[in-house]
């Protein structure tokens, strides 16, 4: 049988051979110490591309998350974030069970306005949690990778400054949005305070976030890091990776958009399916099955080596990548069809 194809998610990616030879060759030190020369490097380079001022690594997008929960939000206080955030739902309640932080969730597709935060904005009095955070998901996964424009970052931006209250990113895919926005990163991550992207997902290394922002916040972001367990030692065997693809593997996130695009367009086609191409900015595809399960969906298109995620009972999850290519998505969307009409049949039988 020929090998899955693989669309739950762009974390499957596997380091190319070019990259491997990057992470073999890399010169290493103790990184506790601060003194593995690939992580100073990697982190230089990140700091650069976000134009912020320094850069922490960090072995995971949930360590980079909760680090920056910690250090922004006084305990008990609230973080106001976007519906089915990654950190609401996806992070073992980490927020909660470490951080100590409430969620003030403003509902929709997980991109907030201005007016929405607005309205949200506590102050703490003798009985009540102030607003200790605004966190923005960007592109947003739950949303279906969603990219918020500029104009609404501004917006944001202007707000929580004008009220004194930090403004964090979970950038885990802002390579993305930034190739979508057709901008620099740099230009997305001028509106935050803060924010964090992953190198394990589309980029396509096999191990790791980095954490941008102030000198003096990656300081405080260190100690964080160390108290949590994720201060690692020789890794720069793992951010030679990191640096090698944001080098090389920036430019063809665009391919995995397109290819995002073939497939709910062709999804879009099968009857008992949902999706609105429109709305695909970037590399995931999210369907609803208004008459379905998408749990059975799931495993009948797993027994045809199908890969993919279900998001709730009535909705799943395609997510493209490098390691997927536009004919395995043609062949991806022609058994998700069959599937559905077998299962159809067999329903109507029933
Ligand atoms: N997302 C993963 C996991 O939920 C399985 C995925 O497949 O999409 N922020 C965002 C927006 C994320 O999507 C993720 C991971 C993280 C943070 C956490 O990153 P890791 O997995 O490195 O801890």
């Amino acid at each position: 049988m020929r090998p899955a194809i693989e669309l739950r998610s762009d974390t499957v990616t596997r380091p190319s051979p070019a990259m491997r030879a990057a992470m073999a060759a890399a010169e290493v030190g103790d990184d506790v110490f601060g003194e593995d020369p690939s992580v100073l490097a990697l982190e230089a380079l990140a700091a650069w591309r976000t134009g912020k001022e320094a850069a922490l690594y960090v072995p995971s997008g949930s360590m980079a998350n909760l680090i920056a929960q910690i250090a922004w939000v006084r305990r008990g206080d609230e973080v106001i974030v976007g519906q089915d955030s990654h950190i609401v739902r996806y992070e073992v309640g980490s927020g909660a069970a470490v951080a100590g932080v409430q969620y003030n969730v403003v509902p929709g597709n997980g991109l907030m306005s201005a007016a929405e935060v607005e309205e949200r904005i506590a102050h703490p009095t003798f009985h009540t949690p102030g607003t200790g955070l605004v966190w923005l998901e960007n592109t947003h996964n739950s949303g279906g990778g969603a990219v918020y424009p500029l104009a609404a970052l501004a917006e944001i931006r202007d707000l929580c400054r004008s009220r004194g209250i930090p403004l964090h990113m979970d950038g885990a895919r802002v390579f993305n949005a930034a190739v979508a926005l057709g901008v620099e990163v740099a230009e997305i991550a001028a509106h935050v305070d803060s924010l964090s992207f992953c190198l394990s997902k589309g980029l396509g290394a096999p191990v790791g976030s980095v954490l941008c922002a102030s000198a003096e916040f990656r300081e405080q972001a260190r100690r964080l890091r160390k108290m949590l367990g994720g201060g690692m030692r020789q890794a720069g065997i793992l951010a030679a990776a990191g640096i090698y693809a944001l080098e090389h593997n920036l430019a063809r996130l665009a391919e995995d958009h397109a290819n995002a695009r073939r497939l709910a367009r062709r999804l879009g086609a099968c009857p008992g399916l949902e999706v609105r191409p429109e709305e695909v900015a970037t590399n995931i595809v999210i369907a609803r099955l208004p008459g379905g399960d998408a749990e059975t969906l799931v495993s009948a298109c797993r027994e045809r080596a199908v890969l993919f995620l279900t998001r709730d009972a009535r909705r799943v999850r395609f997510v493209t990548h490098l390691d997927v290519s536009a004919e395995q998505v043609d062949e991806a969307a022609e058994i998700v069809a069959e599937v559905l009409q077998h299962l159809t049949i067999r329903g109507a039988r029933s």
